[in-house]
């Protein structure tokens, strides 16, 4: 079997964070490893996509280009799921002239079969910004959920894809201005005439996720409404048509498009030029994966397809869409606007060597089939209770063992117990079982699998106890350390799918010839897993070593603070001046007598934990002020600095003192106080006019 395996193509307007690997990337390269593994032949296929209003939109916020975005993070992206593992064969772009031409030659191939509608139609225009507002450009109220922020082409709070059009009180998000109606010109895909092809496929795929079938079951239902594939902006793809300056393709028709010139990019950079690519996309012995999360659902199980089918030219449909829903972090929806995310570049530098102990921990909370979470403990928890003291526990006892009983070598099996034989035989079940969950896209059910297998390890050696036998027959031992050596051979095999890292470092210390974290040269096939003769007897293993460390509550707290820190900068940033009073007239205002005083003496008032009391010099005598700011000020460090003063308000009385007048501050936008001094010291008195 062939497959061609995609993971959604990111925009590029910002880097990678864990709601993005556990909702696409860490199962689709969990599945490519298996299916590696398994001997197919396999094309994993991804990508940036740097077109669309979120680059632009990105571009303005940072003050660059928009090319200067996607240069920055395609580059970003693109390394850091180098560092994670994440398997491609290819990483491209849309933004290479591959792409364009594909995709143009797609539109034209369309167009020519009179596929489209061309269509003159009111659009929201911004008159301010000069331009048409299209998908982000524009938001507004969600038809469906209510929600005052919802964009032009889709709801992010409740998933719905809107059209501007449907949008209540729509306003522009280049200018803030309420935009008009302006006509212009555009080409639409007849997805209403297309409904009942794209309701045969869609319904064909009964094996599909629930979550899947479900959204495309109630876009169905209401009934397809056509959609255009272009757009009035002047970042993206020229539409390949005379007269159509200013228009571009539509970014969701020509993005999943990207699949197929990645394909192509991907044979030109193997082979020097694209021949072959219609293997991966035209023969229908190809199996069609793409790996996406739930916002992207509807575009690739009915645009996309819609799209195949009207260019005609015998493309295969996708055979499934698994996606996943979202995941959670800490209690909050993961937002990169908020700045609420944990990012994947941070976590690889700030977390060194640990990447399997994230793609174990976003494979065990995958939002398969509902929304997830990820919190900073249970990473910890899971680390120390599942991977130290399962796994590596295992893995570490055999090692030793077999150093200290064995010689360091396989030791040799010889008669074997029912307890043995019942062990070799769930060793020979595992894979498959593991395998089965793989293939069905249950990759929390297969890596739940994969730690029962490493119980089972652990079960073995505790129950045969190998350092009480040695006292009496080390004959027994022999066996019980090939058996318990065995077994982590095949745990090796099966890891590779989910702990490419931590698979390549037991294949070392066991001495398993290649390493297999090059998934082009792997030494042992999924089939061989399971084997229990995988390591031959006198077989020498390497030195032991951890393969995971005990995580501390200080790395985690750090984690935790950072986290903290974003959401305080956040509401910061979000924060505004308060509004302005009503106008005073001068006379009012000279009324007021401000000074500029010395602080001669300062103390705290008893019982009190925000009250200091000052005696001031105004010039004449010195008097009390109390203030309020204890919280923000030492007594010690006012003494002696100059303050300003409100020297003729009437006296009040606060917690038994007197207080004659009131020292004034300025107050920052996170609440801390700042002292007003004159800028050079001035006699004390001095009058503020
Ligand atoms: N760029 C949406 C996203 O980044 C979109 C995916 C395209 S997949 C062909 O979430
Ligand atoms: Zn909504």
């Amino acid at each position: 079997m062939r497959y061609t395996v995609t993971a959604a193509l990111i925009y590029a307007n910002g880097p990678i964070h864990i709601g993005h690997l556990a909702g696409c990337y860490v199962p689709a390269d969990i599945y490519v490893r298996y299916l590696r593994a398994k001997g197919a032949e396999v094309a994993f296929v991804s990508g940036t996509d740097e077109h669309g209003v979120p680059i632009t939109i990105r571009a303005k916020k940072e003050g660059i280009t928009p090319q200067e975005v996607v240069d920055k993070y395609y580059t970003q992206i693109k390394q850091s799921f180098v560092d994670l593992g994440i398997s491609f064969d290819v990483y491209s772009r849309t933004s290479l002239p591959i792409h364009h031409e594909t995709s143009q030659e797609f539109f034209k191939t369309i167009y020519d079969k009179d596929g489209f509608i061309e269509e003159v139609s009111e659009q929201y225009y911004d008159e301010v910004a000069q331009q048409f507002l299209a998908d982000r450009y524009i938001v507004g109220t969600c038809p469906v959920c209510a929600n005052p922020n919802a964009y032009g082409d889709q709801c992010e709070r409740c998933g719905t894809a809107l059209s501007p059009m449907e949008l209540k009180e729509p306003h522009s998000t280049l200018s803030g201005s309420k935009p008009v109606l302006r006509s212009t010109k555009n080409w639409f895909l007849p997805l209403d005439k297309m409904q009942p092809q794209i309701a045969e496929y869609v319904n064909s795929h009964t094996e599909w996720k629930t979550n899947v079938a479900g959204q495309c079951q109630s876009w169905l239902k209401d009934g397809l409404r056509p959609r255009a594939m272009t757009r009035d902006l002047d970042w993206g793809i020229k539409v390949p048509l005379p007269d159509t300056d200013g228009k571009v393709l539509y970014v969701w028709f020509e993005a999943p498009i990207g699949y197929i010139s990645a394909t192509k990019d991907w044979l030109m950079q193997k082979n020097g030029n694209d021949a072959g690519w219609e293997t991966w996309w035209k023969a229908k012995d190809t199996k069609l994966v793409h790996f996406i999360g739930k916002d992207n659902i509807v575009f690739h199980c009915i645009i996309f397809p819609a799209t195949l089918m009207a260019e005609g030219e015998g493309f295969i449909l996708p055979d499934n869409v698994p996606a996943n829903e979202f995941m959670n972090l800490e209690g909050d929806k993961i937002s990169t606007s908020r700045n609420w995310a944990v990012w994947l570049h941070e976590y690889l530098q700030e977390l060194p060597g640990k990447q399997d102990v994230l793609r174990y921990v976003l494979t065990a909370n995958a939002p398969e089939t509902k929304d997830s979470e990820f919190t900073w403990k249970d990473f910890q928890t899971r680390n120390n209770s599942e991977l130290v003291a399962i796994y590596g526990n295992f893995v570490n006892r055999a090692m030793v063992l077999t150093h200290k009983y064995c010689d360091g070598k396989v030791p040799a099996r010889g008669e074997l117990t029912d307890f043995d034989k019942e062990t070799l035989t769930t060793l020979a079940d595992f894979p498959a079982k593991i395998g089965e969950a793989i293939e069905n896209y249950r990759f929390r059910e297969g890596l739940s699998f994969l730690m029962d297998f490493a119980r089972l390890g652990n079960k073995y050696l505790a129950e045969t106890q190998p350092w009480q036998v040695i006292k009496t027959d080390a004959e027994r031992v022999n066996t019980i350390m090939n058996i318990a050596l065995q077994i982590a051979a095949s745990l090796a095999i099966v890891s590779e799918p989910f702990l490419p890292f931590t698979a390549a470092k037991l294949c070392q210390q066991l001495g398993m010839q290649k390493s297999i974290t090059n998934h082009q040269s792997l030494s042992h096939q999924w089939q061989d897993a399971g084997n229990a003769d995988l390591l031959p007897t006198g077989a020498a293993i390497g030195e032991a070593f951890l393969l995971f460390e005990k995580m501390e509550d200080a790395v985690i707290e750090k984690q935790i603070q950072k986290l903290h820190d974003a959401k305080k900068m956040n509401e910061l940033a979000t924060k505004s001046v308060p509004e302005l009073k009503p106008t005073v007239q001068f006379d009012d205002f000279s009324k007021l007598d401000l000074r500029i005083g010395t602080i001669l003496e300062a103390e705290r008032v008893p019982k009190s934990d925000k009250l200091l009391k000052f005696l001031v010099d105004d010039g004449f005598e010195k008097r009390t002020i109390l203030s309020g700011i204890a919280k923000h000020f030492t007594p010690e460090e006012m003494i002696g600095r100059q303050v300003t003063f409100i020297a003729n308000l009437a006296p009040r009385k606060i917690m038994g003192n007197e207080s004659n007048g009131m020292i004034l501050m300025a107050e920052d936008k996170d609440g801390s106080l700042s002292l007003l001094q004159p800028h050079k010291e001035v006699w004390a008195g001095a009058p503020i006019s």
